[in-house]
């Protein structure tokens, strides 16, 4: 099935300025790109979007860290594009992510971990609204 999925290369991705072979990357794996934005989050706004881990142990320093400099939001499309984003970013901690996934490429820990994927078709649809408005 034809899906939309948020993607966000994150501020550590952004530091380290592999903005550009992710993209490519997104664009070897068949992802089309519908929209694309830098954002820098406020605490706020960082907070908004990881609402679901609000009372992870986490979630203070996860919403630091999303709101500590530019991040670029990705609106994609593809074939199965939620579970496909997901398995070419690898899993969360970089360190146990498969080889070649954008995680184990570019992540550094389990919180600054390069990139974002919504998780599921419900979860992908307000994310997507969370940044592109129709
Ligand atoms: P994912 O981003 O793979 O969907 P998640 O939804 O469980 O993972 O968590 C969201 C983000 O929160 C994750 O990308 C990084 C951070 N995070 C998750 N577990 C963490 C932990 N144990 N320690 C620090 N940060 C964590
Ligand atoms: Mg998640």
């Amino acid at each position: 099935m034809v899906e939309r999925t948020l993607a966000i290369i994150k501020p550590d991705a952004v530091k380290k300025r592999v903005i550009g072979p992710i993209i490519q990357r997104v664009e070897e794996e068949g992802f089309r790109i519908l929209n694309i934005k830098m954002v820098h989050l406020t605490k706020d706004e960082a907070k908004g979007f990881y609402i679901v881990h609000k009372d992870r142990p986490f979630y203070p320093s996860l919403t630091d860290f999303m709101s500590s400099g530019e991040a670029v939001v990705l609106l994609l499309e593809g074939e199965d594009a939620i579970a496909r984003w997901r398995e070419v970013m690898g899993a969360t901690d970089p360190a146990a992510a498969k080889p070649g996934t954008v995680r184990r490429l570019f992540g550094f820990s389990v919180e600054r971990n390069a990139v974002h994927g919504s998780d599921a078709s419900a979860t992908a649809d307000w994310e997507i609204s969370y940044f592109f408005k129709k």
